[in-house]
């Protein structure tokens, strides 16, 4: 028996006997011939059947061929110019249905994307969404090969904690044997646990929960967290630098390996930014976007999704750039764990990401002197008893440290002009979603 080809390869292989498989995209069944376009995870292909007396057979099952059924064929493959699929076709000698599909397609495109989520299986055939999750597996992959490049460690952090992890706010809790637990909100404390422990450099990429409630394009309950700390910085601005190497050596990752095909699909220009990034600091930022027209709600908050929107546009206007540091947050609005200015303690050595206008991602310089770390807990109301196992962590010797978090799912939507997180979450989880 021929062995299967990955359709993407069919065209580079001489005219000939192939093998394939993959699924039924669509039918033409005409008089004279029939077509099939298969669909596998690498590309499409048309299968054709002239109808003869000898082709009978073939025919028959095609005629019968529900679209999304899993099928192999063997045949003849040829090139010819005249096809617009790929300038290659399969006549087919064998058609073997391995698994039938309903007939009844329950989505279409255009279909609510609520309703596609019900039925993620078959949304996710799509070729746009297959390129979504490779162009995900490769921005990963890059991460990891730069942290790995500069000596980081990956750790695993437990998900599940005997206390919060960021704010008692969006606190999942859970029934833990004769006790309570909590999901984790993000690896916050362990991730930084691995600097007193002396590893120096760490990352790590896996899941945080936040029982949030809302609904909005950017927010879901479980999402992927890509975490990295370090040791020895001088200030954020440290943690920026790590921060732009890594985004610059994921994006070229992506533009190398995607760029013609996210260009053709999905309509969109990859841009590698330039380094060093736009840094403005939040009090600035917000100015700016006043004196354009924006005033941002409440004076000590942080900035709200509108007010994100006209500083990205600003960026772009000014410097082309796709992404700016805000930073410099007031105390008020970052937890407790932020380090704050030398000289000025109403503000962080901290910083946001945004890219194309949302919100990526939060870093900062951690405060390592225990003293000040207890000070500020209880300012934000909490008790040190209750975070004794975490500051801890400082009272044994422990290097000055920063890192950040970012939303897997947010950098990719950004990436792609997606409209929802939904889009680029295998499988999304939110306040009425826990299936499938
Ligand atoms: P923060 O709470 O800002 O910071 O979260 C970091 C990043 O995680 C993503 N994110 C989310 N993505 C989807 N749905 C959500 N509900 C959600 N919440 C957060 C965002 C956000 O920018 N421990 C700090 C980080 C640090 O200082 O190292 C933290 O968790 O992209």
């Amino acid at each position: 028996m021929t062995e299967r080809t990955l359709i993407k390869n069919l065209a580079a292989l001489e005219d000939g006997p192939v093998s394939v498989s993959g699924w039924v995209e669509t039918v033409r069944d005409q008089k004279k011939v029939q077509f099939v376009v298969l669909r596998d995870e690498s590309g499409a292909v048309q299968l054709v059947n002239p109808r003869t007396d000898d082709t009978a057979e073939v025919a028959a099952t095609i005629s019968e061929l529900s679209q999304g059924s899993f099928i192999t064929v063997t045949g003849d493959l040829k090139h010819d110019e005249r096809v617009k699929l790929g300038g290659i076709e399969v006549k087919i000698a064998t058609l073997d249905v391995v698994s039938k599909a309903i007939p009844e397609t329950p989505i279409a495109d255009d279909t609510s994307i609520d309703k596609r989520l019900d039925w993620r299986f078959l949304d996710l055939r799509r070729p746009e969404q297959n390129l979504i999750f490779r162009v995900q597996t490769t921005f990963e992959h890059a991460l990891r090969t730069w942290w790995i490049e500069n000596d980081f460690i990956e750790i695993h952090t437990p998900k599940l904690m005997a206390s919060a992890s960021e704010s008692r706010a969006e606190l999942f809790e859970v029934e833990y044997f004769e006790g309570k637990a909590y999901l984790a909100q993000s690896p916050q404390f362990f991730k930084q646990m691995a600097q007193p422990a002396g590893f120096g450099k760490v990352f790590e990429i896996a899941p945080a929960f936040r029982a949030d409630p809302s609904f909005t394009s950017r927010h879901a309950t479980e999402f992927t967290s890509i975490d990295a700390e370090i040791s020895w910085i001088s200030s954020h601005e440290d943690v920026m630098n790590m921060h732009e190497e890594l985004i610059v050596a994921g994006l070229t990752a992506v533009k190398e390996k995607h760029g013609a095909e996210i260009q053709e699909l999905l309509g969109v220009e990859v841009t590698v930014p330039s380094r060093p990034f736009p840094r403005i600091p939040l009090a600035e930022a917000k100015q700016i976007v006043a004196d354009r027209g924006y005033v941002v709600p409440r004076a000590d908050a942080d900035m709200d999704p509108e007010g994100e929107r006209r500083i990205a546009a600003y960026v772009k206007e000014e410097f082309g750039h796709e992404f700016v540091f805000l930073t410099d947050y007031d105390a008020s609005i970052r937890p407790f764990y932020h380090m704050r200015h030398e000289g000025d303690a109403g503000l962080t050595n901290s910083y946001d990401l945004i890219f194309n206008g949302v919100e990526i991602s939060t870093g900062a310089q951690r405060e390592h002197r225990v003293e000040l770390l207890e000070e500020q807990a209880r300012e934000k109301g909490l008790d040190p008893e209750e975070l004794s196992f975490y500051l801890d962590f400082f009272r044994y010797g422990v290097p000055p440290h920063g890192g950040f978090g970012m939303g897997l799912s947010r950098v990719i939507m950004l990436l792609l002009h997606q409209s929802s997180i939904r889009e680029v979450t295998y499988l999304f989880r939110g306040p009425t979603r826990l299936l499938p």
